[in-house]
């Protein structure tokens, strides 16, 4: 709808009068941007008719911006404004009690550019300092960030890393591309993205720039340059791409993969070392020592080389100066998956597709974990229909050879922290899932003891999804990890990282701290088809940034090995 694309940009020009301190113009332009807004005629057809000035609130100098806005998709003080500050306006207007004036003020003084930046600025106490602030208002926007950040318009990396893929091969196949990357946040496997970052090598960029603003799923072209464009892409999502030389590109690549906070520290670091670090290369006066490669840029600055899971300014530098950086568990070490569902319980697909996606995958176990008894929606299993699965399965294993089906059941923990199912039964199982899925909104307290008491059950042998959120959808139970990793710990109960890209469960963070308190994990991917089995890929890379080892993932671990991590 034109309409509301116009009304967006106008009131966004409205937000940055208002940072500039025009009021007279910033009520016009909120004015006319509702006024369009709520118009049920098409714009574009008032505008052919000559009678954009007849719209409320809609002068001459607005109905002029507002042409120049269906013709050309911006205005060009639009554009300076945007130049001007380069902050995620949306994002930060998302969070409660901040304004543009907030916005200005945070930006100018602090370089605040969105939430990433407004949360670690609020963790380190520097916003209380700012004139004008103080304590109270530090506390409030640390508060409202994570409601915030549901409502922004960052999106799920399991939603834009495939279209990136795709971007990438088709590039990849020009003749004119000899090398493509994706970089930037997609490349760090972080959990949801703002855009997608391409780089490309290329001794013929227009014709490449050429090739990509004119993709079909392209569905705007925000600006076009030899060196850089970007596009909107028709799933709303943004893309840049940037040409570089071959000779520089390890130097663009490290830059543009970011984080930010990262660039900024390694920058810090060449200077004391008498060095300076671009996008272009690693440099000595004027003299380039490093940047064909990001290897050679780690080297150069006596660093282990980081692994891009671990670029966010969470201690890896040190550890690269210490050479500490460990060796992070890798896709092609994961030999099973501990938790899918088949058409026994909600799954889509056989016991016999699944097993023959987890062949393709290399794997060499597998576990059916279909849902028990209370689980009504979900096909849940009584003792009787787990009694035949079991029978099924033992008749596929025996015609598997080098490969295993576990007998597996995901169990419920009731409000009391109880099973669904009685242990006779599960004790003649392979393996134990246990997870909450009702009363999920009870007091930290009872949260935690009901995991506890599952976790103390000598049968259950992984929790799973262990804090219930839903990217964008649903918050994480009140819980005390810190007293569920220390059990986990003490009873031998493996904790899942679920790998579906809505879960992504246990999250980064905490995953590093699990493994602080001594805790195993294990990578499974929910699947309920065969395709979700590639979704382990997603918990590879969260694992990663939570500088997981194989040492930590039980199911790294050949499957005799394996057996002897579960309990009994
Ligand atoms: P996103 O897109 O919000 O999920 O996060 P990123 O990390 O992909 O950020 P993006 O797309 O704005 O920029 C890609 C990378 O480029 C970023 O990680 C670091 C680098 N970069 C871009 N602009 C700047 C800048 O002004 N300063 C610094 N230090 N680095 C920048
Ligand atoms: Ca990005
Ligand atoms: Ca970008």
């Amino acid at each position: 709808m034109l309409n509301e694309k116009v009304a967006k940009i106008l009131y966004r020009i409205a937000d940055y009068l208002e940072m500039e301190d025009n009021f007279f113009r910033v009520k016009a332009y909120h004015n006319a941007a509702h006024s369009v807004e709520t118009l049920t005629k098409d714009i574009e057809s008032i505008k052919e008719e000559g009678k954009l000035e007849e719209i409320p609130g809609v002068g001459k100098g607005i109905a002029e911006k507002i042409e120049e806005i269906l013709d050309t998709g911006t205005t060009q003080d639009y554009e300076k404004l945007k130049k001007k500050y380069p902050v995620r306006f949306e994002e930060l207007s998302s969070v409660e009690g901040i304004g543009p004036k907030t916005i200005k003020l945070l930006y100018k003084e602090l370089g605040i550019r969105n939430l990433d930046d407004l949360e670690y600025q609020a963790r380190e106490n520097n916003i209380k300092k700012i004139k004008g602030m103080g304590e109270k208002k530090e506390k409030s926007f640390l508060e409202n960030i994570e409601f915030a950040r549901k409502f922004t318009s960052r999106s799920i990396l399991g939603e834009v890393l495939p279209l990136a893929e795709e971007i990438k091969s088709r590039l990849i196949d020009l003749p004119q591309t000899d090398r493509v990357e994706i970089a930037g946040s997609i490349r760090r496997w972080k959990e949801t993205v703002g855009d997608i970052d391409i780089l490309v090598i290329s001794e013929q960029p227009v014709e490449v720039m050429d090739y990509f603003v004119s993709m079909d799923i392209v569905g705007e072209i925000i600006v076009k340059g030899p060196a850089k464009s970007t596009v909107r892409l028709k799933k709303g999502i943004e893309c840049d791409i940037r040409v570089f030389d071959e000779e520089v590109f390890g130097a663009a690549l490290m830059y543009f993969t970011g984080s930010r906070e990262l660039n900024v520290q390694m920058r810090k670091l060449s200077i004391s070392q008498g060095l300076k670090l671009n996008e272009y290369g690693l440099f000595k006066k004027e003299k380039k020592v490093a940047g064909k490669t990001e290897k050679e840029i780690f080297q150069a600055l006596k660093l282990d080389y980081i692994p891009p899971e671990l670029r966010e300014n969470r201690g890896e530098l040190e550890a690269a100066k210490k050479r500490e950086i460990p060796s992070l568990v890798k896709l092609e070490d994961i030999k099973g998956d501990l938790h899918l569902h088949s058409t026994w319980s909600d799954g889509t697909t056989s016991i016999a597709n699944m097993v023959d996606q987890a062949l393709k995958q290399g794997y060499q176990y597998v576990a059916f974990t279909e849902h028990t008894g209370s689980l009504k929606i979900a096909n849940g299993m009584n003792e009787d229909r787990i009694l035949k699965q079991v029978k099924a399965i033992d008749k596929i294993n025996d015609d598997l050879q080098g490969f295993t089906i576990l007998k597996g059941l995901e169990v419920n923990i009731d409000l009391e922290g109880k099973l669904d199912i009685r242990d006779e039964i599960l004790e003649d199982m392979d393996l134990v899932l246990a997870a909450i899925h009702s009363g999920l909104s009870k007091g930290t307290i009872e949260m935690t003891q009901r995991i506890i008491e599952a976790m103390e059950n000598e049968h259950v042998d992984i929790i799973a999804h262990p804090t219930g959120r839903k990217l964008q959808l649903r918050k994480e139970y009140d819980l005390n990890l810190n007293q569920i990793f220390e059990a986990a710990q003490e009873t031998g109960t493996l904790l899942e990282v679920n790998s579906n890209p809505i879960r992504l469960d246990l999250r980064d963070l905490n995953i590093r701290r699990a493994i602080e308190h001594g805790c195993k994990l294990v990578l499974n991917t929910d699947a309920h088809s065969a395709i979700e089995l590639n979704n382990i890929r997603y918990g590879v890379g969260t694992a990663r940034r939570g500088w997981a080892q194989n040492k930590d993932i039980a199911n790294t671990l050949p499957l005799k090995d394996f057996l002897k991590v579960l309990k009994n």
